[in-house]
């Protein structure tokens, strides 16, 4: 069975494990508690020299790190990556918009209110709360033509 190194409070690992709920695929999960420095020990290290979570490891013991190539290739043959070429350049187009400014806002945002770390962190809320608007320009940005609305699975709040 596939195996989830995960962190509960993670935007990436949620979107991880909400996909694979999505897709109704067993999985063995791992927490990972990365403030107890569980992401940086020697063995974990071997794991995922990035020492990040979330961390998919195969059954044939292959691991594959950052959140979207694990989305990627979960969802490979499954309707959310879709065959056209065109309709998957717009899940792409999602995917690294996500890691480029919805992860390190609304995601880390998130993050933070999770772990009761948020105290004087209002600037990144503010952040947050403009990239969210640009989520909600219009049906156009959508992940998967209509197959997704809204970064259904993808988006990490
Ligand atoms: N781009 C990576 C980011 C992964 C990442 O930053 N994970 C954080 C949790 S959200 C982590 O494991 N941090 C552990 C640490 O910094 O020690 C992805 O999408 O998977």
């Amino acid at each position: 069975m596939i195996r989830l190194y995960d962190y509960t409070a993670s935007a990436n690992c949620f979107k991880v494990r909400l996909l694979l709920a999505l897709l109704d695929r067993p999985y063995e999960r791992v927490p990972v508690d990365i403030f107890a420095g569980e992401s940086s020990t020697p063995e974990y290290l071997t794991k995922n020299p990035a020492g990040r979570t979330p961390l998919l490891e195969l059954e044939t013991g292959d691991m594959i790190a950052e959140s979207n190539a694990i989305l990627l290739f979960l969802g490979d043959g499954t309707p959310f990556v879709p065959v056209s070429l065109k309709e998957r350049a717009r899940v792409w187009g999602w995917l690294f918009f996500e890691q480029n400014l919805l992860e390190p806002n609304v995601g880390t945002a998130r993050f933070w209110r999770l772990t009761g770390r948020d105290v004087g962190r209002e600037a990144g809320r503010e952040a947050a709360a403009v990239v969210l608007g640009l989520v909600h320009v219009g049906p156009e940005l959508r992940i998967g033509g209509d197959r997704l609305g809204r970064g259904d699975g993808l988006l990490p709040a």
